[in-house]
């Protein structure tokens, strides 16, 4: 039998009655009352101002906005593991609705990306062509899903009205600086009256009034949140772009492609999200997010608190950075990064005294050690560099300096384990409590010296150790100096007191540092948002003004960025769009009469279209403003439970932890600052779906075969007589196991679809795919058809009776699943919602005859928010003209839902013991168990054995001891 092709057991018999729900009735109900749905808008959700302002009862109900991780338009369109996510908020959005909200669910696209890109380099195709139809395409696919979208709200990041706000946040983010004092950002036009006003100092000390255009603009820039900085970036030959540190696996190669990266100094476009770091650690205590992401981004951002701390040399100093500033009594020597600026000013012409070899790397002076390491460091990625295992290579640089605490020399190093980028590029070496120094140290026989009293047994010898003590948890130790003892201390007193003492000394201070590097923001690609940005003469930065916005994309004859050798770390990029003269050199007045400009020609990642998307949902056709205040107040404000506000309920895959929601974090906070919205945090809620897993099925040389023409015999899985082997991977064209939504529909129809998807188990946790599993819920709908319509007539069937006049075993049943239904849909608990709507058709079923109509329409009702057009159907043809969709859901009689306990005594020896309170349906067997478990019987029988137990469940256990 086929795997993944259920047919061989049809779905409908031949012989079947003419009125069963088959997948050409569910074919029919669906396309109409889709139809319906779209025609009366049965989903828009009314805003409380504006041009989609609405219905004021809806908008007086608490709302929910329920949203998904936006789609990319892929030209392979979906398969069935993509609308998992979906379908779920569907599902949870329709729940809210027949709860008393007003929901807000929608989709759209973010349709910038590479694939379309390479797609137009391939075929000479416009991207946008062919973006646009596989939305097209995958549009088609998502309305068979019966998703309640407000589709007025949809929008793709690639129409120029979209973007506008794009490159309009972006001018916002440019145009202002963080002010570390007030913690927020402000107008960079607040920072230029300071400056001005003499209020705050001009950095290199000259007067705001004496310096050129050109010197304001640069002074300007190290302010600015959005900056250009010829800070080393990663560069890509292999995709001839730049890439942000997050897009860098840690093997320092392109995450896409798997190319080499290389550290090259680029101009290129930043934005200042390290201002923000310890906000977005700060934050995330309040949002409801999954502990693995939160831990994820404090990971990312990496929050360090230490000290920084002056070793004196020359008349000048080299500025550490500690996490254990308590162990500077053990610094016995110091490394600088290779790159490090400083190291050039302090290396001697010769050699000192007692300079030995190991030290000196054999090298005839300084300079010439420093010169050959410096090279030999230059080839290496910053992975490469901090690996734990590798042998630590480095040379003296011929200078020492001063240990602030005790006066002593030690020797300057350079070394390629220290990261410029990190911390201040230096450190202290403390080779007895750090593993990395304690290898150095070993490898160039330098000094060590134990100030952390070891509770592992060794002594304070260090000559005796094989590697470093680490421990957080032990006393300071040898830490006495003229006017400061660490001696006796824990670490965490110690830290206290030496940071203490270096602010009081002027030797240093308590600092924080961050991992978190500025976004690089510019890539040198056609397909993304031109930078609303033009340069003048002088090379000054200036932004267009709004009413020069969108800045559209040019039409352009050559999609392709150049790439070149992949391992060539000595090209350049050249971006497709400085290639148009007309476009890049333009005469613009902005506001200082006509000038000539040259555009900058690098376009924005495609994160920067999701990084705001959630704002657009809510009022998108806003051609004033990014958003209005009050409708933005509505739907993300804060409130209750919610001090940051945000999106109610935000699925989406993990993979994203990182990138997309820190950049969206980041963007939120920034509009924040400056007064465009009152959500500092785009999404209060996160729930991140598991995957839909499929079988692989791979001959013998390895090679995917496709799925659906893999039979089984007896436990082997054969393709054209071959055996192949089988494994779960992930679903794909490319693994050939791919399963469309539509096939799926064609088969058995959407709401099937839907029920099989919720059904398959918790929505957090990965699950195969099973086609011959689907059925399953095929089943369940018709026996549900069956218990409102007769399938021989197709006339309704259910009895019109009153609720008083059900039975009270049915009035439990029903009553039972409607309370665990409602907490199940309230807590994403989808596929136990299914189970109880299981349970409470096939109690129906069973207790045969019509179902009386009380029970029949709450069934209905459950069964709306996860099989929306068969539910919509049975309620039309239970005589209701409305829709299904803006019902009230059930809501349990609790004189029903209790479950109904009797009371049953225990006799030892005829006498009552105990009494316990137990199901009426209780077996023989347990209630037995049951009553020789309880303690008072266990006490009354006082370790004698049982001659005989008489049991009359559920009231009575009578026990005879032996
Ligand atoms: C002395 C010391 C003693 C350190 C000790 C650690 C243990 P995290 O926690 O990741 O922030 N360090 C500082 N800057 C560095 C750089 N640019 N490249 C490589 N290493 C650097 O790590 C901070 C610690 O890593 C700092 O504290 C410093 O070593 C090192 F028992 O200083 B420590």
């Amino acid at each position: 039998m086929s795997e993944t092709n259920p047919a061989a057991t049809p779905a409908v018999p031949a012989d079947a009655a003419p009125h069963r729900y088959t997948a050409a009735v569910a074919a029919e109900i669906e396309a109409r009352w889709q139809d319906v749905w779209d025609a009366e808008g049965t989903y828009a959700a009314p805003n409380p101002t504006g041009d989609l302002a609405g219905d004021p009862e809806l908008v007086a109900r608490p709302k929910k906005f329920i949203m998904d991780m936006f789609p990319y338009p892929s030209g392979a369109g979906l398969h069935v593991g993509h609308p998992l996510g979906y379908i779920a908020t569907d599902v949870y959005a329709r729940f809210q609705r027949m709860t008393g909200h007003n929901v807000l669910h929608t989709l759209g696209f973010d349709a910038f990306g590479l694939p379309a890109e390479q797609y137009a380099v391939q075929t000479g195709t416009h991207p946008r062509a062919s973006t646009e139809a596989n939305m097209k395409n995958m549009v088609g696919q998502l309305r068979r899903l019966g998703l309640g979208h407000d589709k007025r709200r949809s929008f793709a990041t690639i129409d120029p009205e979209y973007y506008k706000w794009t490159q309009w946040i972006f001018l916002q983010i440019f145009n202002s600086w963080y002010d570390t004092d007030a913690r927020r950002a402000r107008p960079i036009a607040e920072l230029v009256e300071q400056f001005a006003a003499g209020e705050r100092p001009v950095p290199g000390g000259r007067a705001w009034a004496d310096l050129s255009e050109v010197e304001r603009a640069d002074v300007l820039g190290e302010y600015r949140l959005a900056y250009a900085s010829d800070a080393p970036v990663n560069w890509c030959p292999g995709l001839g772009t730049v890439l942000a540190n997050e897009e860098v696996t840690a093997d320092g190669r392109s995450e896409r492609g798997n190319f080499p990266v290389f550290k090259s100094k680029l101009r290129q476009w930043n934005m200042r999200i390290t201002a923000y770091a310890d906000r977005l650690i700060d934050d995330l205590d309040a949002l409801d997010w999954p502990e693995a992401i939160k831990l994820q981004q404090r990971n990312w951002i990496g929050r360090s608190e230490g000290a920084r701390v002056d070793f004196p040399i020359d008349g000048e100093h080299i500025t550490v950075f500690t996490t254990r500033p308590d162990t500077l009594f053990g610094a016995t020597y110091m490394v600088l990064a290779p790159e490090h600026p400083l190291v050039e000013k302090f290396t001697p012409a010769a050699w000192p005294e007692g300079a030995h070899q190991v030290w000196t790397g054999g090298h005839a002076t300084p300079a010439e050690a420093v010169a050959a390491y410096r090279a030999q460091a230059a080839s290496k990625s910053d992975v490469e560099r901090q690996a734990e295992a590798k042998d630590k290579t480095g040379v003296f640089t011929g200078a020492y300096a001063t240990n602030p605490v005790n006066g002593e020399q030690v020797p300057v190093f350079i070394a390629d384990y220290v990261l410029m980028g990190y911390g201040t590029g230096a450190i202290m070496a403390v080779p007895a409590h750090d593993s990395r120094d304690f290898a150095f140290a070993r490898a160039f026989e330098l000094p060590m010296r134990c100030v952390v009293q070891p509770t592992d047994g060794r002594g304070t010898d260090t000559d005796t150790w094989d590697d470093a003590f680490g421990s957080h948890d032990a006393a300071i130790v040898q830490s006495t100096g003229a006017d400061v003892s660490l001696d006796g201390l824990g670490v965490t007193d110690a830290k206290a007191r030496i940071t203490e003492w270096l602010e009081r000394s002027g030797a240093g201070e308590g600092t924080v540092n961050f991992r978190l590097r500025d976004w690089l923001f510019s890539r040198q690609r056609y397909w993304g948002e031109p930078f609303p940005i033009v340069y003048d003469e002088d090379g000054v930065a200036r932004a267009l003004p709004e009413s020069m916005l969108p800045l559209e994309l040019p039409e352009v004859e050559d999609y392709s960025p150049r790439t070149f050798d992949p391992d060539d770390a000595d090209t350049r990029p050249e971006t497709p769009l400085s290639r148009n003269d007309e476009w890049v050199h333009v005469t613009l007045d902005l506001g200082d009469g006509p000038k000539k400009y040259r555009r900058e020609t690098n376009t924005m990642p495609n994160w920067a279209g999701s990084c705001w998307y959630e704002l657009r949902y809510l009022d998108p056709h806003n051609d004033r403003q990014l958003v209005d205040a009050e409708i933005e107040r509505y739907w993300m404000g804060p409130r209750e439970g919610m001090p940051h506000g945000g999106v109610d309920l935000y699925v989406g895959g993990a993979e994203h932890a990182v990138l997309h929601l820190l950049y969206a974090r980041f963007w939120s906070k920034v509009l924040f600052d400056l007064g465009h919205v009152s959500s500092a945090e785009p999404f209060h809620k996160l729930y991140n779906q598991g995957m839909i897993q499929a079988y692989v099925y791979r001959d013998s040389r390895g090679i995917a075969v496709p799925a659906a023409e893999v039979t089984e015999d007896d436990g082997a899985y054969l393709y054209q007589g071959e055996r192949v082997s089988r494994l779960l991977g992930k679903m794909g064209k490319s693994l050939k196991n791919a399963v469309t939504p539509d096939e799926i529909c064609a088969e058995y129809g959407a709401d099937t679809l839907r029920l099989y998807e919720m059904a398959m188990g918790p929505l957090d946790v990965s699950r195969p795919w099973d086609t011959r599993a689907v059925v399953g819920q095929f089943r369940l709908l018709q026996r549900l058809w069956r218990n409102v319509v007769d399938e021989e007539t197709g006339e309704l069937s259910v009895a019109e009776v009153a609720e008083s006049d059900v039975d009270a075993d049915t009035l439990r049943a029903l009553h039972k699943a409607v309370d665990g239904v409602r907490q199940d849909l309230e807590g994403m608990r989808f596929n136990t919602a299914i189970a109880k709507v299981t349970e409470l058709n096939n109690h129906l079923t069973k207790a045969g005859g019509p179902v009386p109509r009380p029970v029949a329409e709450a069934l209905v009702l459950l069964v709306a928010p996860l099989a929306p057009h068969v539910a919509e159907e049975l309620w039309r043809r239970l005589g209701h003209t409305d829709s299904v969709v803006h019902r009230d859901f059930p809501v349990a009689d609790p004189q029903y839902v209790a479950d109904e306990t009797v009371t049953c005594v225990v006799q030892v020896k005829g006498k009552v013991k105990a009494r316990l309170e137990v199901d009426p349906a209780i077996s023989d067997e347990e209630l037995e168990k049951a009553a020789l478990a309880d303690d008072k019987v266990v006490a009354a029988l006082g370790g004698a054995g049982i001659r005989k137990v008489i049991v009359r469940a559920p009231k009575l256990v009578n026990i005879v001891p032996a």
